[in-house]
């Protein structure tokens, strides 16, 4: 099973890691809280990494909603900024695979424009808010490889999987969307 897809010139990759231990990267995003507080999961080893600096910045932003992001600096990561991405509520926040999309394609959008050239996921819901891993799989590279042909500043996206049997779905998942 390949872990990689390039096309377009942009490299799209699944590994297995912690997304606050990504310094080749330029951005990395982060599955909020609509209050874009740190927490649990994600949000909690972003924020303890970025320091108190990170919720200071954050502040002016909040609350946001399912779906939105939105970018800042990142403090003490070594990274440019970290973009947060509220994701839907499974069972609750509806249509939950529409709202999971748009985390994704925003997230990519404030990349291009602010010049990032490479972004790092998690997978967004599939913890605390309950979203099945391989629909979310689906959901995130579907909506990658969607957005490559209008991808000019971003070269490098990867999907960074806390677990090994949850990089095995998100593999298989691109394995499956670039087949065809
Ligand atoms: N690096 C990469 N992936 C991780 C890490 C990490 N350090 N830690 C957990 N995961 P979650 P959500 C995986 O719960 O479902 C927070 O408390 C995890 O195994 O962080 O969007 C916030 O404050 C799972 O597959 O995000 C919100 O209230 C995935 O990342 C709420 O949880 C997402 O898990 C957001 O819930």
């Amino acid at each position: 099973m390949v872990t990689q897809f390039k096309s377009n010139g942009v490299l799209i990759e699944c590994i297995q890691g912690n997304i606050a231990e990504q310094p080749d990267m330029a951005a990395i995003v982060n599955a909020a809280n609509a209050a874009l507080q740190t927490g649990g999961g994600v949000a909690g080893a972003i924020h303890r990494a970025a320091g108190p600096e990170l919720e200071a910045e954050c502040r002016q932003f909040a609350p946001i909603r399912p779906g939105q992001a939105v970018i800042t600096g990142a403090c003490r990561l070594p990274n440019r900024y970290v973009i947060h991405c509220l994701g839907p509520v499974y069972g609750v926040d509806e249509p939950s695979d529409v709202l999971l999309a748009s985390c994704y394609r925003r997230a990519l959008q404030l990349a291009e424009e602010n010049g990032v050239e490479s972004i790092a996921f998690p997978a967004i819901s599939t913890g605390v808010f309950g979203f099945p891993l391989p629909s979310a799989a689906r959901i995130a590279l579907k909506t990658a490889l969607d957005a490559l042909p209008n991808l000019v500043r971003v070269k490098h996206i990867r999907f960074v999987l806390f677990g090994e049997s949850d990089l095995r779905v998100f593999v298989e998942a691109l394995n499956a969307c670039t087949s065809k």
